[in-house]
C-alpha cells in the first residue's frame, strides 16, 4: 500500500490531548493518525544561522519529519508574503495585503529548499498531499526536482474571487503554480467556482465538469482536476470529551460564577478574519435593545494569540481590549462581567465541555474557509439539551450546517437579533436544529473528507494520461 505524505507549513506539537489551537492540524492530524505516514514541514523553531537539519520522531503510524527555519527566510515565507500578502487578500481584504517582492522570492525560494529536503525521503509510491497557501509553489518545486509522483493540494482558507485575487501582483504565477498539482480540493464550491472562473477569464484556460462531479482543468499547458471537500471533524469523539468534562473543574467553575446565567461562546485564534470586533458589538446592541437581558447572559471569548508578531495582529488585538473594556464599562454590575475576554489557549477536552456548557455557539466570521469551530460547538451539546449555532454565512460551514442561525457579520442588529432569538429557542427547536446538524456532521466527518480526497487524488493521474482533449467548456 502507497504511504501518505502529508505536507503543510507547521508540523503541529502533538501533545496527548491532540494539537493546539489551529484548524489544519486539528484536521489534519485526525486524517493521518488513522491512515499512518509522514507528516513534513517547518518545526516552529527559527534560527539565526546554519543549515536547518530535517528531525525525524516516529509516534506510532506517524513519522514526523520536520525542520527549522532561518530568520530571513521566516520573515520572508511566512511572516511575509504567506502571511501579510496571501492570508488577507484570500480572505477579502485587500486593505490590509502588503506586498514586498522581496517576500515573494523567499517564499518561492523556501518551497523549492522544503522540496529539496523532502526529495530524498521519498519513496516511488508515496502519495503526496500539500496543504495550504503557504505552499502553493511546493508541486512545481517538486516536479522540477524530477518527482514523479501524485501530488495533491488543499486549500484550508477560501479560494478568493478574481477581483481581489489581482490584488496579488504575481497571481498569474500562483495559479500557474496550482496547476502543476494533480488535484487540487476547496472547502466549498464558491471557492471551486472563484478559482475556475479566474481559469477561465483571467488565465483563458477551460473548465469542464465531469460526470464524476470533478471539475476537469485545462490551463497554462497542464491538465488537472479540482474539486470541493468540506473539512469535517469527529463528531462523536467530541461529544464523548465534553460529555467526560461535563463535571470537570473548568465547566464548575463556569457554572458557579455564573449563577445560572445563560452563556454565549466563542472560540477563535485572535485574527483579524474571525470578525471579533463585530461580534462584541452585536452583543454589545442585544443589551442596548433587550434590558431583559442585562445580568441575564454572558458572553465568553476565548482567543488565543496568533502570529502576535505582524502588525494587523497586534491591532485587532488593541481593538478587542478596547471594545471590551468600553462595553463591561457601560453595563458590568457589582455582580457581573458581560464580556469575559480570555487571551489564552486552553486544552481541547475543556473546550469542548465549555461548548457543551454553553446556551449559544457565536462563531461569526467576516470570511472563513471552513471554521471548525462551528463544527465542534454543534458535535460537543447534549442531545437531549443542545445549545444553539449563530453562525456567519461566509464560513464556508453554513454551507453545510443549514440548523444554525445564519447571520451576516456586518449587520450588528441582525446578529444581536439571532442572538435574541438563540436565547429564548424552545427545546424542540433546538433538538430539530442539532438533529439536522449532527446528522451532517456525522456523514461528512474527517475520514470521509480525506478518503473523498485520496480516492479522487488516486484516479486523476491514471485518467489525466488517457482523457482525449476537451471539447466543450463551461465557466
Ligand atoms: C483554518 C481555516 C478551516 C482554537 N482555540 C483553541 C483551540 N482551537 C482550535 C479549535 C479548532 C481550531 O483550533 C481552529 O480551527 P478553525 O477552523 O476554526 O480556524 P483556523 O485556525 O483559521 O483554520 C479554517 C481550518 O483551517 C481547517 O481546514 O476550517 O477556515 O482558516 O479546532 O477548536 N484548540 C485548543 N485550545 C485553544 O485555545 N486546544
Amino acid at each position: 500500500m502507497s504511504r501518505l505524505i502529508i505536507v503543510s507549513n507547521r508540523v503541529a506539537p502533538i501533545s496527548e490531548g491532540g494539537p493546539a489551537a489551529g484548524g489544519l492540524a486539528v484536521g489534519v492530524y485526525d486524517a493521518l493518525k488513522e491512515t499512518g505516514g509522514m507528516w513534513f514541514g517547518w518545526s516552529g523553531d527559527v534560527l539565526a544561522s546554519g543549515q536547518p537539519q530535517i528531525a525525524l520522531e516516529e509516534r506510532g503510524p506517524v513519522t514526523f519529519a520536520t525542520i527549522g527555519l532561518l530568520r530571513r527566510d521566516y520573515d520572508q515565507y511566512y511572516r511575509g508574503f504567506s502571511n501579510a500578502t496571501l492570508w488577507p487578500a484570500f480572505h477579502y481584504r485587500a486593505d490590509l495585503v502588503q506586498y514586498d517582492r522581496h517576500e515573494y522570492e523567499g517564499y518561492s525560494r523556501v518551497n523549492a529548499w522544503l522540496a529539496q529536503q523532502l526529495v530524498p525521503l521519498l519513496r516511488e509510491d508515496d502519495v503526496i498531499w500539500v496543504h495550504d497557501y503557504h505552499l502553493i509553489p511546493f508541486a512545481q518545486a517538486l516536479r522540477a526536482a524530477g518527482v514523479k509522483n501524485r501530488i495533491g493540494f488543499f486549500l484550508h482558507i477560501p479560494f478568493p474571487a478574481s477581483q481581489v485575487l489581482l490584488a496579488v501582483p504575481p497571481h498569474r504565477e500562483l495559479v500557474q503554480a496550482l496547476c502543476a498539482f494533480d488535484l487540487l480540493g476547496f472547502q466549498t464550491r464558491p471557492d471551486l467556482r472563484a478559482f475556475c472562473d479566474y481559469i477561465v477569464n483571467e488565465a483563458g484556460g477551460t473548465t469542464a465538469l465531469q460526470p464524476d462531479g470533478l471539475t476537469r482543468i485545462e490551463a497554462f499547458g497542464q491538465t488537472l482536476c479540482a474539486g470541493d471537500y468540506p473539512i469535517g471533524v469527529y463528531p462523536d469523539e467530541i461529544a464523548e470529551l465534553a460529555r467526560a468534562g461535563e463535571r470537570g473543574k473548568p465547566v464548575r467553575t463556569l457554572k458557579s460564577t455564573l449563577h445560572g446565567r445563560k452563556v454565549i461562546m466563542s472560540v477563535d485564534r485572535l485574527d483579524y478574519s474571525k470578525g471579533l470586533v463585530e461580534r462584541f458589538r452585536a452583543f454589545e446592541r442585544l443589551l442596548d435593545h433587550t434590558p431583559a437581558q442585562r445580568n441575564k447572559v454572558s458572553f465568553v471569548q476565548i482567543a488565543p494569540p496568533t502570529r502576535a508578531d505582524l502588525h494587523a495582529y497586534q491591532d485587532i488585538r488593541l481593538r478587542l481590549e478596547a471594545e471590551s473594556g468600553r462595553i463591561n464599562g457601560r453595563y458590568a454590575e457589582l455582580d457581573w462581567t458581560p464580556i469575559w475576554y480570555i487571551h489564552r489557549q486552553y486544552e481541547r477536552a475543556v473546550l469542548a465541555a465549555l461548548f457543551r456548557a454553553s446556551n449559544v455557539g457565536y462563531v461569526t466570521p467576516l470570511r472563513d474557509g471552513m471554521n471548525l469551530v462551528a463544527k465542534e460547538y454543534v458535535s460537543a451539546q447534549d442531545p437531549e439539551d443542545p445549545g444553539v449555532l449563530v453562525l456567519s454565512r461566509f464560513a464556508g460551514a453554513a454551507q453545510e450546517l443549514s440548523g444554525a442561525l445564519i447571520v451576516n457579520p456586518l449587520d450588528i442588529d441582525g446578529m444581536a437579533d439571532a442572538l435574541g432569538t438563540a436565547l429564548s429557542m424552545p427545546l424542540a427547536e433546538r433538538l430539530a436544529r442539532y438533529q439536522d446538524m449532527m446528522a451532517q456532521l456525522r456523514e461528512n466527518n474527517v475520514s470521509v473528507w480525506r478518503d473523498r480526497f485520496m480516492r479522487d487524488l488516486g484516479r486523476v493521474s491514471v485518467r489525466q494520461a488517457s482523457l482525449p482533449p476537451l471539447e466543450r467548456a463551461q465557466g
